[in-house]
């Protein structure tokens, strides 16, 4: 056997320490934008993120629901492959048709102000306008935003408060039709249809607002839709079925692929992703894992992989380590692949985004890992405790709690991501993931911004505002188990806690 001298170590052995903050260094400052797919020294990678996080490829986790609330934040979504081809394709084809209210105006907002801030412009100026906000409440995120000199300010044509009106929106769209607004309304009235028409200085209906699902009863509301930008999803893959699934996801209209597998360093991934490479003469992207060293990360950058992925045993569901004994601590696997990383980019001039996958359980792991070098974070755990999330919400005792189950669990049945060759097809000799409950979180939007002002100011004390900063800046050192109960609240008696 060949012995290796370091210990696997894990996130939670390990802190950061602060750098110089600059007066630049402020989380409004910082950027998140990371790199998704390989490219060459002095260019950008073809596909991006805003923010450094992808969502497990995991039939608890990632269906198009998550996939289309994911990306709207600036993440992207793997559809789990542990379903028939055609109906992962579809639910791709779903993220790729959504579309969300866009701007149709020449208003001098931010994008991110809030709709508070449009109806104080409306006041201002005297234009009347319709801001659609991403929760339909006046303190959402601005999306678009609608305009019409003549528009009345304060009320609808329905005689609704704009406000007020707007709230039950949700996934909006904004079609343009030749009606008159009584043609218009009549529409409205007959179809029971929850839309906003906006009209001209000569009573002719120009925009018309109205919710996604109604759009069968208007005739061609789609024609309209400019240069909307549509949302990123990838898929995952295996490497059984990729012939005939890789076709039908590339139909679709995927972005980039992942070949799925709890071990990624072999010959059937390898020629995955070689197949895919040739058959598609490099467009179509991919990327391999999962790998926990230098070895299997050239491997699969030798096959042609777009990105790698970290982490063997680390998943919150995950009882590999226990049952095959297989594994390693994700931060000595990350650090070392991460090295790996940086010596091919400096040889090749070719960078390869590494994701980190599994294990994250504290935000501060997420800038951890960040900062070892991870260009993105694959989540499981943390995605499935969200409305979003595919999975059923239940009650227990005093508690909401969402149901969130492993790949490898019988329930999941994904042998082939466990899938170890020859004819064993279609079972689990073994379970390597195990069902169970994570306590129920709300909305991904606000949990997103918790998280993300962390890592942002993590960041800050780090002395940077890009994660390319953070890589190259950032101190870490290793902590004692003593120092680990020296980071919590410790002798203090908390408020909430019984007095025996
Ligand atoms: P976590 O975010 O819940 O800690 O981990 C999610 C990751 O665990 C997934 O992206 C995947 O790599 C891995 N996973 C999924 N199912 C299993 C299993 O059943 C598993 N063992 O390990």
């Amino acid at each position: 056997a060949h012995y290796i001298k370091e210990v696997s170590r894990t996130f939670g052995e390990y802190l950061l320490i602060p750098s110089l903050t600059t007066k630049e260094c402020t989380p409004d400052n910082v950027s998140l934008k990371t790199p998704v797919v390989k490219f060459r020294q002095g260019e950008t990678s073809k596909i991006q993120l805003n923010i450094p996080f992808v969502s497990a490829v995991m039939q608890a986790v990632s269906d198009d629901g998550l996939a289309i609330a994911l990306a709207r934040n600036g993440g992207l979504s793997f559809i789990f492959g542990s379903q028939p081809i055609e109906s992962q394709a579809e639910m791709v084809r779903r993220v790729k048709k959504f579309k969300a209210g866009f701007v149709v105006s020449d208003s001098n907002l931010r994008p991110d102000c809030t709709l508070q801030d449009v109806v104080r412009l409306k006041e201002q100026t005297g234009h009347a306008s319709v801001a659609i906000t991403d929760d339909g409440t006046p303190n959402g995120k601005l999306l678009g935003m609608i305009t019409s000199r003549d528009y009345r300010l304060k009320t609808d044509p329905l005689d609704k408060p704009v406000v007020d009106f707007m709230t039950p929106f949700e996934n909006l769209i904004v079609g343009k039709l030749g009606l008159t607004l009584s043609e218009a309304n009549t529409i409205i009235w007959d179809h029971k249809l929850n839309c906003l028409p906006i009209i001209d200085d000569n009573q002719r209906l120009q925009y018309f607002v109205f919710r996604k699902d109604y759009d069968n009863h208007i005739e061609n509301p789609n024609e309209l839709l400019d240069s909307h930008k549509k949302l990123m999803v990838g898929a995952g893959i295996n490497s059984r079925d990729f012939k005939e699934r890789v076709p039908a996801l590339v139909d679709a209209g995927v972005d980039v692929l992942v070949v799925d597998s709890s071990d990624g360093f072999s010959e059937w991934q390898y020629e995955t992703i070689r197949w895919i490479k040739e058959t598609y003469n490099e467009e179509v992207k991919v990327g391999g894992g999962n790998v926990v060293d230098k070895e299997g990360f050239l491997y699969l950058v030798k096959a042609g992989a777009d990105f790698v992925k970290v982490g063997i045993g680390g998943g919150s569901i995950c009882i590999t380590r226990e049952q095959k004994g297989i594994g390693r601590g994700q931060a000595t696997a990350l650090i070392e692949v991460c090295q790996a990383r940086q010596e091919y980019f400096e040889q090749t001039g070719i960078y390869i985004p590494i994701c980190s996958d599994g294990g994250l359980v504290h935000d501060y792991h997420m800038t951890l890992a960040l900062a070892m070098g991870a260009d993105f974070l694959m989540m499981g755990r943390y995605f499935a405790r969200f409305d979003e999330s595919p999975s059923k919400k239940l009650a227990i005792g005093n508690s909401y709690v969402k149901e969130y189950w492993g790949e490898g669990s019988n329930r999941a049945q994904n042998w082939q991501r466990y899938d170890m060759g020859g004819n064993s097809k279609a079972a689990l000799k073994f379970e390597e993931g195990v069902d169970s409950y994570v306590p129920y979180a709300g909305k991904m939007k606000d949990n997103l911004e918790i998280t993300l002002g962390k890592i942002k100011s993590t960041m800050c004390s780090c002395g940077s505002v890009t994660i390319p900063q953070l890589q190259e800046r950032a101190k870490i050192t290793l902590v004692s188990s003593t120092s680990i109960v020296e980071g919590g609240a410790h002798d203090v008696i908390l408020k909430d806690t019984k007095i025996q």
